[in-house]
């Protein structure tokens, strides 16, 4: 008996070495093991990078999961489970009963065949099966067919992803090659395969890879599950990246769950020195050579073919079946990876790798039997040990992320080779705790399937999409394109009206006695008071003309209080000229008697360039009394009379868009519309002297028209388009009635639209838990420019969470989204309202001019067209589409409407003196 063991033990590692050694190189120890897991963080980062994105093996594709189940899911949902060895349709109901803590998820399921022509087939044959097996499921269950269903799909192959519900197929893998599909959205590829199917209403309203949904299957019940991993067919893993490092998704807070696609490892050549020629067979015989390395070493689709290719070549070589080959054996397919596993099993495999020898009509000796078991435990082997690598790259960057010394985690698992192959998971386990020691490492099975996760994530894409939708109808700050044409037309009447003599029309346009714009022989030294936007400025502009010609200026920034804004006229003018006294003093010129150009962003209804007949109505934040229907530069020259410390000569008074459209028109010529999106909103332009019914206006050709546009909609014009969140703001402001365009234009008043439309949807539940804080009540505090930081297109969601958290609200992740849209859909609808009255102007003038293209530049100033980061781009794109045959121009004002005062200024003087 000794002799015989020893004789079985001899057999039995000569054969093995015999194996091994012809086996070599796919027998991988811990060292080579750590060097592909190195290689793999390597590409995992460079992956997740923006830069080398494109370059990278590992797509490291965003899915838009950001959390693993809190317990909020609800509701019955369906799931179609695409990809893996079998097609399933499935209905999940995920319920929270009375007086029971946990959740309970009942599922039903049916396996659908998938005929091997439609995964070669046309793509949209494929579909055309998938939606009418959901509808065969639907009605085989009895679940109605009128009912709305929202349902998650599984689709297990590479997708780039902008939201939950849309994915763009990257491309095919494992046995699938439909013609038609690679780039298309697999989202509307089954919307429109179930509308073409008809007979059913399903809302398909997530997209999940299948590691996505194991993870979320296993996160039901184990919070610790953020992992996930399918060694099936295929093989492939996912996990919870922190955000900052996902470049292709915007935000840096929290986590989303990435799919890594590992199965294209090495196609970039970085596993070619772990290549065999089997390897090389396998992938040179697959439908998609060159893509999926790691995949073909690794999955079930691949293995058994290994271990066939493998036996075929010791057997060609004589060490297997004394070399005789049979037809079954150089057959394609003929051992399946199911029969690996079989060859594998502890008790039974020799008996069982007998009866596949035999049935590949090969006439196996038992010492064939072992040497065949030995490779399929080489082959199975590798498979778990290159699992365990691309793990312990994973567990490693996850610990790294935390920084933290040891991690807990579990990984959530499924796929045939890991659950029906006998040893398969014990030494994948193994091994990954050899290589990272550091990680607490608790393997989950996921009886379920991924269609429990699916209907998770489903649950959460419901839930936002149902608050998105209601924000969407609440929040009806969103224009047509119709609405828009209407307002222009609004607009344009506005300015035809306002032309007219005794006109009550609300767009006043009030003329501005500058009949042209600079010509470059404007010279001197000028005083220039900048009164109405942000900053009160007060500037001295130096102006050289002829070749050198040059405008330098001098300027210093004050503060207006808000108590001399709404204080008295004697007030408001004592503090400006103050601020001069100041300015002068600063400057060293308190003795030159300067002519002065006065900036005063205000409709003033002028008589002169100098003399104001009526100083019209406040706007902004100002109301100082005693001012409305007064001359205000006699009230300044009042004041300066009242301090008797210097004297100016006060020129010209002009607007903001005035002056603004002087300073560019210095630059360029064909500058004739000034254009203020700040604080305020307002436009000027060159009108034709002949259109403009007001008397004693001289002979020359134009004059600049204030239109004071912001008046547009007192007359109840804009009704249809204002909304009751306007309506409150109105109501809230300081000139209740007055300014409707402006209010739903300029600075001052963004931030309190999106205030009370945050108000309105939180008092509705649909924001902040529906708790409305103080904070959230306070008029003003949510300021403009935080739309601008909100909406820049990087660091969104951080710096709305911090704003949020400032401002006392604490938001989730998902809050942070709809504040955003929020900002978005008040911020665009101000720059297309803009882009309307613009194009109403453009087009005035190019009519004026009998003009069929007009070529023309705006300068252009304020905060909100500076800071904002898309107001410009929508105000342009809005003008472009609504007055095609003016080619418009924008030149923004650097040096703001200062410049444009002291030129005017100049003008008046030199036209003063020649009078
Ligand atoms: C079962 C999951 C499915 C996944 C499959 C992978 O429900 O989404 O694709 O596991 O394993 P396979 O069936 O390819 O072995
Ligand atoms: C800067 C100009 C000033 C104008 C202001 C408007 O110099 O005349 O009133 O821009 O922008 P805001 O400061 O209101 O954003
Ligand atoms: C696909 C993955 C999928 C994996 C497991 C691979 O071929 O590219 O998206 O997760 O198979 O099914
Ligand atoms: C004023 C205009 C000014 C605009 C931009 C409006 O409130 O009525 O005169 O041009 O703000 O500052």
């Amino acid at each position: 008996n000794v002799l015989s063991a020893l004789l079985t033990f001899f057999f039995f590692f000569f054969f093995f070495f015999l194996v091994d050694r012809f086996l070599y190189a796919m027998r991988l120890h811990d060292d080579q093991l750590r060097d592909i897991s190195a290689r793999f963080q390597a590409e995992m980062k460079k992956g997740l990078s923006a830069e080398s994105n494109a370059a990278a093996t590992l797509k490291m594709l965003p899915t838009h999961v950001c959390s693993t189940p809190d317990g909020s899911e609800n509701g019955e949902f369906l799931a179609v489970d695409l990809g893996g060895s079998k097609f399933k349709v499935l209905q999940v109901k995920v319920r929270k009963e009375a007086g029971r803590v946990r959740r309970s998820v009942e599922m039903q399921e049916q396996t659908y065949p998938l005929p091997k022509e439609l995964l070669i087939g046309r793509g949209v044959e494929l579909f055309d099966h998938v939606s009418e097996c959901l509808k065969d499921f639907l009605l085989q269950k009895k679940i109605s067919l009128e009912k709305k269903h929202p349902l998650g799909f599984t689709f297990s192959f590479p997708c780039q992803q902008t939201a939950l519900n849309q994915g763009l197929l990257l491309n095919w893998s494992k046995n699938y090659w439909a013609r038609g599909l690679q780039g298309k959205d697999m989202v509307n590829t089954l919307r429109q395969a179930i509308s073409r199917a008809g007979g059913m209403d399903v809302d398909v309203l997530a997209l999940v890879n299948d590691t996505v949904g194991t993870m979320m299957t296993c996160g039901f019940d184990d919070q610790h599950c953020e992992v996930g991993l399918i060694i099936g067919t295929g093989t492939n893993a996912c996990y919870m990246e922190e955000l900052r490092h996902i470049d292709l998704v915007e935000g840096d807070e929290g986590r989303m769950c990435v799919n890594t696609e590992w199965g294209a490892f090495g196609d970039d050549g970085a596993l070619d020195d772990y290549l065999t020629e089997f390897d090389r067979d396998i992938d040179a015989a697959s439908i998609n050579p060159g893509k999926q390395c790691l995949e073909k070493m690794v999955s079930g689709l691949y293995l058994g073919e290994l271990v066939r290719l493998v036996v075929l070549k010791m057997t060609k070589l004589g060490l297997l079946f004394d070399g005789r080959v049979t037809d079954a054996l150089r057959t394609k397919g003929k051992i399946t990876t199911a029969h690996v596993a079989a060859m594998e099993q502890y008790k039974d495999g020799l008996k069982n790798t007998r009866d596949i020898l035999l049935d590949l009509s090969l006439n196996p000796s038992p010492d064939d039997c072992i040497a065949v078991q030995h490779v399929c435990t080489v082959v199975s082997f590798r498979s778990s040990n290159l699992v365990a690598a691309g793990l312990a790259a994973i567990l490693t960057r996850i610990r790294q992320n935390r920084k933290l010394k040891t991690l807990r985690i579990t990984v959530g698992v499924d796929g045939t080779v890991y659950k029906t192959h006998p040893q398969y998971a014990k030494r994948l386990h193994k091994v990954v705790r050899r290589l990272v020691p550091d990680c607490h490492v608790r393997f989950v099975l996921s009886e379920s399937g991924s269609s429990k996760g699916a209907a998770m994530v489903t649950a959460v894409a419901q839930r936002v999409t149902a608050r998105r939708h209601q924000v969407k109808w609440l929040c009806v700050c969103i224009l047509s394109r119709d609405q828009l044409r209407s307002v222009k037309a609004r607009m344009r009447a506005g300015l035809e009206a306002g032309l007219k003599s005794n006109s009550h029309s609300p767009v006043k346009m009030l003329p501005s006695y500058v009949f042209r714009t600079p010509d470059g022989t404007e010279c001197g030294k000028y005083l220039a008071l900048d009164l109405g936007g942000t900053n009160f400025r007060v500037l001295l502009v130096k102006i050289r003309s002829g070749l050198r010609r040059s405008v330098r200026l001098y300027n210093k920034l004050y503060p207006i209080p808000l108590e001399i804004m709404q204080g008295t006229g004697e007030e408001l003018f004592d503090h400006i000229v103050h601020c001069i006294s100041d300015f002068l003093d600063y400057v060293g010129m308190k003795k030159a008697r300067l002519p002065l150009g006065f900036t005063f962003s205000f409709p003033c209804l002028q008589a002169a360039i100098n003399v104001v007949s009526t100083g019209l109505n406040w706007t902004k934040g100002f109301k100082a009394t005693d001012c409305e229907g007064n001359d205000v530069v006699d009230m300044l020259r009042e004041a300066i009379k009242r301090r008797n410390e210097f004297d100016v000569d006060i020129v010209a008074i002009v607007n903001d868009t005035v002056g603004t459209m002087m300073s560019c028109a210095y630059e360029d010529p064909q500058c004739e519309i000034g254009l203020i999106a700040g604080t305020g909103s307002n436009v000027c332009y060159m009108e034709e002297l002949r259109n403009i019914e007001k008397n004693g206006l001289g002979e020359m050709q134009r004059m600049c028209i204030n239109t004071e546009w912001g008046g547009l909609g007192e007359d109840g014009c804009l009704d249809d388009i204002i909304t009751e969140y306007d309506n409150a703001v109105d109501r809230e402001s300081i000139n209740h009635g007055r300014q409707r365009f402006e209010k739903l234009t300029s600075g001052l008043y963004l931030g309190e639209v999106v205030r009370q439309v945050l108000l309105d949807l939180t008092r509705r539940g649909l924001l902040f838990k529906g708790r409305v804080t103080e904070a959230l009540k306070t008029p003003g505090i949510f300021e403009t420019k935080y739309l601008s930081q909100i909406e820049s297109d990087r660091l969104a969601l951080l710096q709305v969470r911090s704003i949020l958290q400032h401002l006392g609200l604490d938001s989730t992740c998902d809050d942070s989204i709809i504040v955003k849209e929020v900002c978005g859909a008040v911020s665009r609808r101000a720059a297309q309202l803009c882009g309307a009255g613009m194009a109403a102007v453009v087009d005035k003038i190019r009519e004026n001019r009998g003009l069929d293209q007009l070529n023309i530049t705006v300068g252009v100033d304020g905060t909100l067209y500076k800071l904002h980061p898309h107001f410009s781009t929508v105000l342009q794109e809005t003008v472009v589409a609504l007055a095609p045959q003016c080619y418009v121009t924008y030149l923004l004002s650097e040096e703001g409407s200062g410049r444009g005062a002291a030129l005017i200024t100049a003008v008046a003087r030199r036209d003063q003196v020649e009078m």
